[in-house]
């Protein structure tokens, strides 16, 4: 092997590093110029010049960006692209780059959000079955919880407004949100994150998914799902689905008793 080794020295068969995609922290509105901007390096990959970078939106096919400084030239380079999404929803943005002698790097991926400020909004009360599994400080508690909601933006605004309300009695669990971040509506599921308390206290961040069953293709029946992360340690404190966060991913359970509506 070390033999193997030292006749490939010198030898560059690894693709380009993207560390970061800068410009979509934050949720933009449908048809707005979104800059991306991504530092894309080989130096610790084989070293050769950059020769390309591209970008893919939720699969689709990969589209070519440009270097920052206006030549693909050098082993590192800031690649850049400028996007503009039609469709509310949430988004898989992927980067990569190939160095100049034909290595795909890995892509580097992170969830765009894009909202319609003006597409509607979303309520709901009720109650679901809270199986076991879904509070992580202890698995075996199932019983009733309690939601009711309402997440909407108001005219002219970029942050929706309302109130969030998750109360499941067995675990002696009572969040209330007390701020919001984004707010999409697409189809039949609405998605929003924001922040609040658990029992008055912390700083937790949560991510509603909600299903309106009575929309065309809505499947007949209102679905819900609320993932609840203590902020400072990342852990998980309570969910009821699982799984991934991805908004059509994500298959909510379906409610117990209540209502939820989304408005269009
Ligand atoms: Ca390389
Ligand atoms: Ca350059
Ligand atoms: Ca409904």
């Amino acid at each position: 092997m070390d033999s193997f080794s030292y006749f490939v020295v010198g030898y560059d068969n690894s693709g380009p590093i993207v560390s970061n995609i800068v410009g979509i922290s934050d949720p933009v509105k449908i048809n707005t110029d979104i800059i991306l901007n991504a530092p894309i390096d080989d130096t610790t990959n084989g070293s050769s010049n950059i020769k390309s970078a591209e970008y893919s939106i939720d699969g689709a096919s990969w589209k070519s960006m440009s270097a920052t400084d206006g030549l693909f030239d050098e082993p590192a380079e800031e690649v850049t692209a400028t996007v503009s999404i039609p469709e509310p929803g949430v988004y898989d943005l992927c980067i990569r780059g190939i160095d100049v002698v034909d290595n795909t790097g890995q892509e580097k991926c992170n969830l765009l959000v894009v909202y319609d400020p003006s597409g509607g909004f979303v309520t709901g009360g009720g109650w679901i079955i809270s199986k076991a599994g879904a509070y992580t400080a202890d698995t075996l508690l199932e019983g009733h919880a309690n939601f009711g909601f309402v997440s909407k933006y108001q005219k002219g605004a970029n942050i929706p407004t309302g109130e969030t309300e998750f109360q499941f009695k067995e675990g002696n669990l009572n969040f209330k949100s007390t701020v919001y971040q984004w707010l999409v509506v697409a189809g039949v599921k609405a998605q929003y994150k924001g922040s609040g308390t658990i029992n008055g206290t912390g700083d937790y961040g949560f991510l509603l998914t909600a299903t309106d069953g009575q929309l065309p293709g809505g499947g007949g029946v209102d679905k819900f799902r609320i993932k609840i992360v203590d902020k400072a340690t990342g852990t998980v404190v309570y969910d009821n689905v699982g799984g991934s966060d991805d908004m059509e991913a994500v298959n909510p359970q379906e409610i117990g008793g209540g209502s939820i509506v989304i408005h269009k």
